[in-house]
């Protein structure tokens, strides 16, 4: 019986995927490399490293510790201009009502997420206070698909995985749940999702009967 949900962030709670890629293609151009075709797809729900690694990967320059860590700095300083503009009109369309649905349900609320700037995001969305947990990339030591962020959002809810359902952007992040046990909806198009539960094209047609459904 479904007993909680576990949301991802970025993707799912609000739009912020054009902006991360923004700010990766901005620090690219400075530092003179480019980005890969279908990299934007391939990074979703990856830790700021990880995109970097993968972004980096078939590069013909190698790039030092030094010079890593500068990119990662600014691509986040660059991000966090757009952070500071969030306000609660940003929340994606139906979000909003689906998390006050499952609240009155009953249901436990958490966030999972890589990013580090969840938690100032989801204050400036004005949603934190709805969660009972959030996990984010400052507690993880492993990047979507790894399961730990989940397990942890699990662990602090103290809901059993198979009592849980995931809502999901990012094939990474999809794996990510199932690979902690866990259903998962797929919010986007099912060409990138296919390992998702269900597919939907936005969270906007989600509904809590749909959850309780999956929960099983
Ligand atoms: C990091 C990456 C982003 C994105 C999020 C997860 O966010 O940089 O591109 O993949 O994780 O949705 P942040 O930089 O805010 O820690
Ligand atoms: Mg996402």
């Amino acid at each position: 019986m479904l007993r909680a949900v576990v949301f991802d962030l970025d993707g799912v709670i609000t739009d912020s995927t054009d902006h991360h890629f923004r700010s990766w293609q901005r620090v690219a151009a400075e530092e003179g490399f480019g980005l890969p075709e279908g990299v934007s797809e391939q990074i979703k729900g990856l830790t700021r490293r990880a995109s970097l690694e993968v972004i980096i990967r078939n590069q013909d320059r190698q790039f030092t510790e030094q010079e890593k860590a500068r990119i990662l700095e600014r691509k986040n300083q660059y991000y966090q201009e757009f952070v500071k503009g969030i306000t609660s009109d940003d929340v994606m369309p139906g979000a909003k009502r689906l998390i006050r649905e499952l609240k009155a349900a009953g249901q436990k609320l958490a966030v999972a997420s890589a990013s580090r700037n969840a938690r100032i995001i989801l204050r400036n969305l004005a949603l934190i206070d709805l969660f009972d947990a959030v996990v984010d990339g400052n507690e993880i030591t492993k990047s979507k698909p790894d399961p730990e962020v989940y397990l942890k959002a699990l662990d602090a809810l103290k809901v059993d995985a198979s009592a849980a359902v995931a809502i999901e952007d990012a094939a990474a992040g999809i794996a990510a749940a199932k690979a902690a046990g866990m259903k998962c909806v797929g919010i986007g198009s099912s060409r990138h999702l296919a390992g998702a539960d269900l597919v939907v094209s936005s969270i906007d047609e989600l509904s809590v009967e749909d959850l309780i459904e999956l929960g099983g």
